[in-house]
């Protein structure tokens, strides 16, 4: 089986010290928004998403240093949107990655500013990649695409817009497709693009592998907000439940949900199957169907 855990955990220290060069201190005046967004940014996150755009940009022979950035960029996307997601106008939580919320830490206005400033640093990100124009062209337009009203917002809006009501495996599936398998998409086909790989049998199977890998860490982050341990996940738990929410949880039962996420692990590495030679997205799909945080 390949180390996919210690590989991952040797990748996050360099994306922790990436993206805090990333985000230097702002002028003395506005330092606060500097302090918030690295608040936010960095000092935890598992760094799934630059994982994968490093997994793929392995298999499209792209530059280390360009899928680095590109997966900073998106991280930082990640980051703001769990700033906004945390807000007291969208999930109002007060912990994240074990931590109190941006908001509980600078208030309400700083954090909003702060998720701001990390979407828009991601795309300055991006654009300044050494590397070629159209495939800096190429990043920023998936980036956008992914992040937007088309992707993640989209699936916020129909997340909120669904609230309190019972929604079908199929609103649930687009949602989560939207919500959050955009972003995972996104880093898939980014490492593609790093590699100058814009379309082909690999960004096919990108997209498969991330469309299913997506669902799954849905299913999962679902099964864990019912009954994993809020110790471990450095989050509030049994949140869904309380406010009525239908969730993979409540719509097949526990067993029913593994079951599902099985399935959809199995047929994400069979996606990559012929690409995968070194086991690295088999076990990374392995090692995010056993997650517990
Ligand atoms: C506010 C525009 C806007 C969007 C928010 C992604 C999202 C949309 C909200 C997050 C809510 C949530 C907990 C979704 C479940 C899946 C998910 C994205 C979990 C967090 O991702 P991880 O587990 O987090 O990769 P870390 O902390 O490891 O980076």
């Amino acid at each position: 089986m390949f180390p996919v855990k210690e590989e991952l955990a040797e990748y996050a220290g360099r994306v922790e010290k990436r993206l805090a060069g990333l985000i230097p201190d702002a002028d003395p005046e506005t330092v606060v928004i500097s302090e918030a967004m690295r608040y936010a940014a960095l000092g935890g996150g598992k760094r799934i998403r630059p994982y994968l755009v490093y997994a793929f940009s392995r298999l499209s022979s792209g530059d280390p240093a360009v899928a680095l950035d590109f997966g900073c960029a998106l991280e930082m996307i990640h980051s703001y949107s769990l700033v906004h997601d945390d807000l007291p106008a969208m999930d109002n939580d007060v912990l994240r990655r074990g931590k109190p919320t941006c908001h509980v830490a600078y208030g309400e206005a700083n954090a909003i500013l702060a998720g701001d400033g990390l979407l828009t640093r991601a795309f300055g990100v991006a654009a300044a990649c050494n590397t070629a124009a159209e495939t800096v062209r190429r990043a920023v337009a998936e980036l956008s695409d992914a992040a937007g009203y088309a992707g993640m917002v989209g699936g916020q809006t129909l997340d909120i817009a669904t609230e309190g009501k019972l929604v079908t495996k199929e609103t649930l599936t687009k949602l989560q497709r939207l919500k959050t398998g955009a972003l995972i998409r996104c880093a898939c086909r980014l490492g593609c693009i790093s590699g100058g790989l814009y379309d082909g049998e690999l960004f096919d199977a990108a997209d498969v592998y991330a469309e299913k890998i997506g669902l799954a860490f849905q299913v999962i982050d679902d099964i864990l907000d019912g009954v994993g341990d809020p110790a471990l996940l450095g989050k509030s738990v049994g949140k869904d439940e309380a406010s009525g929410k239908t969730t993979w949880l409540s719509l097949l039962g526990r067993d029913g949900a593994e079951a599902f996420a099985n399935e959809l692990t199995r047929q994400a590495t069979d996606a990559v199957k012929p690409y995968d030679k070194e086991g690295r997205l088999a076990s990374l799909a392995e090692l995010l169907l056993n997650r517990k945080k």
